[in-house]
């Protein structure tokens, strides 16, 4: 069993990258399964074969410990790795090639606190990975893209798999893919756009800051997917097989 963790921003489109992954996987006649992890979820673009709902329910948090809804939220997600055995089990008995794991809405309750980190290093598979998916719509200028890659520095520290990035929604940003693109490329094109920012300050602090990621190994590449065209996730899926596969010989 491989593990693929989809985690990004809420609304970034984890959700909907994580159906068509398991329709792609499908498609090419592999098991591939799902695993909601978000405790919070209302309604989910495809049916999950295991879902964490099944054992933590917000509502009886929220009677039995009077919390509001963002209290009960954090104390949902904090119990997820007590969930870690039930969850397993039911992940062996599928026995699958793949499972696609959609991470809660809020990503610092998963990837900030405790829970997140210990479900993704004790969950038993052959190997792991983490999709950290850029919302297309947030990436609309090179700081915005800083600090969305300083986030996702910050997951991969907290995760620590090997991490693969995507940008999401790229039937909506055509007119800006490749400026973007350019940006998350080895090259000079984000130390470039970050000159032209009005703010010096910002500028200066945004270029230290990505002259640091790029040194450190960061986002050597960026991969731009439409969950509604399923442009780009045939280079997704091929980037995954590298990323796993780099895995289980390390
Ligand atoms: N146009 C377009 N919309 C998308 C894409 N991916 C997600 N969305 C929409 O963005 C919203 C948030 O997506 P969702 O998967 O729920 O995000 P999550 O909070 O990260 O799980 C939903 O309305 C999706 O339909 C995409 O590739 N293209
Ligand atoms: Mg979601």
């Amino acid at each position: 069993m491989n593990a693929v963790f989809v985690t990004g921003t809420a609304g970034a489109g984890k959700s909907l990258l994580t159906s068509r992954l398991l329709q792609w996987y499908k498609d090419t006649n592999a098991y591939p399964v799902s695993l909601n992890l978000d405790p919070g979820a209302a309604s989910l673009p495809y049916e999950p074969d295991v879902d964490v709902r099944d054992y933590i329910d917000i509502a009886t948090i929220m009677d039995s410990y009077s919390l509001g809804p963002n209290g009960s939220l954090v104390m949902a997600s904090d119990m997820i790795a007590t969930k870690l055995d039930e969850i397993q089990k039911e992940l062996d008995e599928l026995n699958p090639d793949y499972v696609i794991v959609d991470t809660p809405g809020q990503i610092e309750l998963f990837a900030f606190r405790a829970s997140g980190p210990y479900f993704v290093s004790n969950l038993r598979a052959d190997s792991k990975a983490t999709i950290f998916t850029f919302d297309g719509m947030l990436v609309s200028s090179p700081i915005n893209f800083v600090s969305i890659s300083l986030l996702a520095t910050s997951v991969k520290l907290r995760l620590k798999t090997a991490q693969i990035n995507a940008l999401t929604k790229r039937d909506l940003i055509i007119d800006r893919l490749k400026d973007v693109l350019d940006w998350a490329s080895p090259g000079a094109a984000l130390e470039h756009a970050l000159n032209s920012e009005k703010d010096v300050e910002y500028s200066l602090l945004s270029k230290e800051l990505a002259r640091v990621m790029s040194k450190g190994g960061f986002g050597q590449s960026m991969i731009a997917v439409s969950s509604v065209t399923m442009n780009g996730i045939v280079n997704l899926t091929a980037a995954l097989s590298r990323t796993l596969n780099l895995g289980e010989e390390g």
